[in-house]
């Protein structure tokens, strides 16, 4: 077998791992991807080479073992090896073919992979200035997305605090997503698809999926965030499901936003 550019090991399916996966796709660069579910990465090896562990090798003394630190419970175990490369010790986590580079956060995942196949289709903007821009989307796209996470992480027990920051949290980056589109543009960052839509579509697409917990919310006297956001951001949700249904997203996309067409459509 030829030797991925690029190999990444993560819980799947994982949106965040979905961004390299679609721009791969875009720009023809060769992914090997390693995980399993989420529930069951705690019963692999986080090495740069991952693999699940034998019954034996799972005890809490072992020397990889670790504490989770988010989005994960209990033990993890996480190789010095792994943690040298990934020092936040998180996933999705890339690696160099040869395993001497560490790539850690999904959107710099991403950049990886416009870069590795920028000659095949420029993802990553024509020159430093509009780059620049198209990285300044993905710092916002962060800051959302982690916000997000918190959000999702603490949904089944928000306090009235928690929920208000998100809702702040995601007007803001909404309002910023509609303004953009409502230049004379076709795409986040300009005329041309790039990796800033990418992550656009990958995020957002795991934020709508409160729309899961909508009862859990309800118990809790709170309604989804989400809701009227197509009639709220008509231009933002437009670019989400016209590019979530483009083949190369919708090849990676799979299935996961089936359930709020669904929803929607009920
Ligand atoms: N902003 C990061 C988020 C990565 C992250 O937080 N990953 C969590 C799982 S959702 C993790 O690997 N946690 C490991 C741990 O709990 O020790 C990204 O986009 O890659």
């Amino acid at each position: 077998m030829n030797e991925p550019d690029l190999r990444i090991f993560s819980y799947l399916p994982n949106p965040r791992v979905m961004k390299a996966a679609i721009a791969a796709k875009l720009c023809n660069v060769s992914l090997d991807i390693v995980g399993t579910k989420p529930a069951e990465l705690a019963n692999w090896l986080w090495d740069v080479h991952p693999r699940p562990l034998e019954a034996h090798e799972k005890f809490n003394h072992s020397p990889h073992a670790r504490t989770a630190q988010r989005g994960f419970d209990g033990t993890l175990f996480k190789t010095d090896a792994f943690l040298r490369l990934q020092p936040f010790g998180t996933v999705p986590a890339a690696f160099s073919p040869d395993g001497d580079v560490g790539i850690f956060e999904s959107n710099s995942i991403l950049r990886a992979v416009a870069r590795l196949g920028a000659s095949t289709r420029p993802l990553y903007g024509p020159n430093d200035y509009e780059a620049s821009r198209i990285d300044a989307f993905l710092d916002a796209n962060l800051v959302f997305a982690r916000e997000a996470q918190v959000y999702l992480l603490e949904i089944a027990g928000l306090t009235k605090q928690a929920h208000a920051r998100m809702v702040s949290a995601y007007s803001f980056y909404m309002a910023g997503v509609e303004a953009a589109l409502s230049l004379d543009t076709s795409h986040l960052a300009g005329n041309a698809l790039s990796i800033a839509d990418i992550s656009f579509v990958c995020d957002l697409a795991q934020f709508l999926r409160e729309g899961h917990s909508v009862e859990m919310l309800r118990t809790q006297g709170f309604e989804l965030i989400s809701a009227n956001g197509p009639e709220t951001y008509p231009r933002t949700f437009a670019h989400l499901f016209t590019l979530a249904n483009s083949p190369e997203f919708a090849a990676v996309l799979g299935s996961y936003l089936d359930w709020y067409h669904r929803v929607k459509a009920s």
